[in-house]
């Protein structure tokens, strides 16, 4: 199987997050990468490449244009800064009314984000823009009929933003670049199964019938993010009905993750795409550190099998995946069975 890697990646490496008041070391770190590679490596089978030369063109096809300057804009101040405190940007005040008078650095910080998990750094442009590039890359090789499966690994994950903001560790929605990319050539269905709702690859095809999306997730009663991923949320516009979200309570176990896998997996063969984009996350594993479902290395290859079952040529994008010591195997499994003969 083709690996596309964000080369870039790196640049992006958050110094912690806050918990309870406290820093912590942050969950979504450079060595996912690096874990998730070195598992591939040892199991053969996959070859690496990069994408060609950085381009905002796919970017702009899902995010807003002053969205994207903003985050431009931001890692170039933090970049130049000399202050250490001020190479860190991190949002602390969000809008609480639309006021055109808010425009100073601090306003913008929390205009163009929804949490207090996702700092812009000197290498967060380049490091999204990368992974960015990188979905554009794989859902071409897709769509032209190049590659019946390709992956892509990358970090800063990309699912949770939003057409107009990050969080949760999101900056460009890297599915939602590929998706947007393939609905050129016909319909498309996202499937999520990171742990966490999918808000921004919803957020951003909500009102529209040609991008299906659906996420399996744990119940945002409880769960990150918290304000989406209700079963409510069905669409809106032309696209009601084109969104299912199917939550699932924290402790979620194999038994009856295969059944909301089944409804959804079937759901999706009801609207018969043309392409699939398979939002990866490993953070339902049983020793994630953030996730709370108990799925266990093995159901990556059942989790592979089902999907691929599907059979539609499909980019595979990985997003969460805390755990360093398990999550390269649950992304081997996950693949081996995909690519399997
Ligand atoms: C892409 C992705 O998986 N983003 C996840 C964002 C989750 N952010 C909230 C993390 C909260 C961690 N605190 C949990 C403490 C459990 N001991
Ligand atoms: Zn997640």
């Amino acid at each position: 199987m083709r690996v596309i890697l964000n080369p870039k990646h790196a640049e992006h490496a958050p110094p912690g997050e806050v918990e309870g008041g406290a820093v912590i070391p942050s969950y979504e770190a450079p060595g996912r990468f690096d874990a998730i590679r070195s598992a591939l490596e040892a199991a053969g089978g996959f070859t690496f490449e990069e994408p060609p030369k950085p381009s905002e063109e796919s970017v702009a096809a899902v995010h807003h244009a002053a969205y994207i300057t903003y985050l431009r804009e931001a890692s170039t101040e933090a970049k130049k800064a000399r202050d250490p405190a001020a190479k860190q940007l991190w949002p602390t005040v969000f809008p609480f009314g639309p006021n055109p008078q808010a425009t100073g650095p601090r306003a913008l910080r929390g205009q163009f984000c929804f949490d207090t998990y996702t700092p812009i750094l000197p290498g967060t442009f380049a490091a999204a823009l990368g992974g960015a590039n990188a979905a554009t890359r794989a859902a071409d090789l897709v769509a032209e009929g190049n590659a019946r499966s390709v992956y892509v690994l990358t970090r800063p994950p990309g699912h949770h933003a939003e057409a107009d903001r990050c969080g949760g560790y999101c900056y460009f929605n890297n599915a939602a670049v590929a998706a947007e990319r393939l609905s050129k050539r016909g319909a498309v269905a996202v499937l999520d199964v990171d742990v966490h709702h999918g808000n921004g690859t919803q957020h951003i095809f909500y009102s529209r019938a040609d991008v299906f999306t659906v996420s399996i997730h744990g119940d945002p009663a409880t769960l990150y993010p918290f304000f989406s991923g209700f079963a409510a949320e069905t669409g809106t516009d032309a696209g009601a009905g084109f969104n299912l979200n199917l939550p699932l309570p924290s402790g979620t176990g194999a038994k009856e993750y295969r059944l909301a896998l089944a409804a959804a997996l079937e759901a999706i063969r009801k609207v018969k795409p043309a392409f699939l984009v398979l939002s990866f996350g490993a953070d339902t594993h049983e020793s994630d550190p953030i996730g709370g479902f108990k799925l266990p290395t093995k159901f990556f290859a059942e989790m592979g099998a089902s999907v691929r079952e599907l059979n539609f040529p499909t980019v595979i994008i990985q997003e969460g995946g805390y755990n360093l010591t398990t999550l390269g195997a649950c992304v081997t499994e996950l693949l081996k069975a995909f690519s399997a003969e």
